[in-house]
């Protein structure tokens, strides 16, 4: 047994190093393990954890059809001249495909196919929406393991999922475009207050402008003075107009982050709040587990011929999953 079990925390620690060195196709590997809840993702997360946490995250939201994909070929060309190696995560909760099978993706971005300092990854929900959140955490470490100094999440919509999906990174774009009305929804969502930078993209189409001064003007309503005031920015996706600006338009709030100190407490709270995830859903599966069970089932009988009142068979089952009490109080 031991035999077997070191044999296989060598092979994992040789799959985390291989990972370091960059070797895409151990990188493309351990996403799917991942993706498919396979033990040795696990594994093989504990051991990249440590490798992790120099990356720098962006996010690139809005709705389909923005331009999302077309930006960030423009910006992983950008960055690949400046000499970084970018990671990219292009996530569609309403995609059942995953592991790249996304047409419009590889089309828009495929020229980079062969650079083996990029790295691209369509992931999918397969229906589960919590998953995918986790799944796209944890293929994010894996690309900053590897040391890709740039990793863009690029997510579709303006849901609760992908506000989800945009936690986890450390700077957030929010890509518009002229005429599509997307201003005012964004807004009404309250997706105004966590975009860090508002980017107009499709600048060359009529409205512009007026795009831009409507964002203008609901930021006015919702920013509070003193903080970052989130900068607004023009591009055209198609001739790669505006991606300097873009890239010094993140980079800008990445230093304004690190000098302000916000960005080791914002890292902390994605962390919290992943913790948090993480102990709520195992507490809810091992719940779920207990309710079907036959001493359950009594209890809810006692309930119901009012042997005994809801609050009282709660703090029972309270104390036996997890030794607490709903009040929260307890001595
Ligand atoms: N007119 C115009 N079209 C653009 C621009 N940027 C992207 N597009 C087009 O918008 C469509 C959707 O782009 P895509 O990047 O797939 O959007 P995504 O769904 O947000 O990833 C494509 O046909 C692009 O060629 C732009 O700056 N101007
Ligand atoms: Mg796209």
């Amino acid at each position: 047994m031991t035999f077997f079990r070191e044999y296989e925390e060598d092979g994992i620690r040789q799959w985390a190093d291989q990972i370091q060195n960059g070797d895409n196709r151990m990188i493309a590997r351990a996403i799917s393990c991942l993706e498919s809840g396979d033990s040795r993702g696990e594994a093989l997360l504990e051991e990249l954890y440590p490798r992790t946490g120099r990356a720098f995250l962006v996010g690139l939201t809005g709705a389909p059809g923005a331009g999302k994909s077309t930006l960030t070929d423009r910006l992983i060309t950008h960055l690949r001249g400046e000499g970084y190696r970018v990671g990219v995560l292009a996530v569609d909760p309403t995609s059942p495909f995953t592991g790249g099978a996304i047409l419009g993706d590889r089309v828009r971005m495929g020229r980079h196919a062969l650079d083996s300092g990029v790295f691209i990854r369509s992931m999918g929900s397969r229906g589960n929406l919590g998953g995918l959140a986790r799944a796209t955490r944890e293929a994010a470490r894996v690309l900053d393991a590897a040391g890709f100094e740039v990793i863009v999440i690029e997510t579709v919509g303006v849901g609760q999922s992908e506000v989800e999906i945009m936690h986890l990174a450390d700077t957030v774009a929010l890509v518009l475009t002229p005429g599509s009305g997307d201003a005012v929804q964004v807004f009404k969502a309250g997706i105004m207050e966590t975009a860090d930078l508002f980017v107009v993209n499709k600048a060359d189409r009529e409205g512009a402008a007026r795009l831009v001064r409507d964002i203008e003007e609901m930021l006015s309503l919702v920013k509070e003075e003193g903080d970052w005031i989130p900068p607004i920015l023009r591009t055209e996706g198609k001739t790669g107009r505006g991606i300097d600006e873009l890239w010094s338009g993140l980079q800008k709030h990445r230093q304004f982050l690190q000098e302000s100190g916000q960005w080791e407490d914002q890292r902390r709270t994605h962390l919290r709040r992943e913790l948090e995830t993480i102990i709520e859903e195992a507490m809810r599966t091992h719940l779920l587990r207990e309710m079907n069970t036959s001493a359950f089932q009594r209890d809810l009988d006692r309930m119901q011929i009012r042997q005994e009142s809801p609050r009282r068979v709660a703090r029972k089952w309270l104390d036996r999953l997890v030794g607490g009490n709903p009040e929260g109080g307890g001595t």
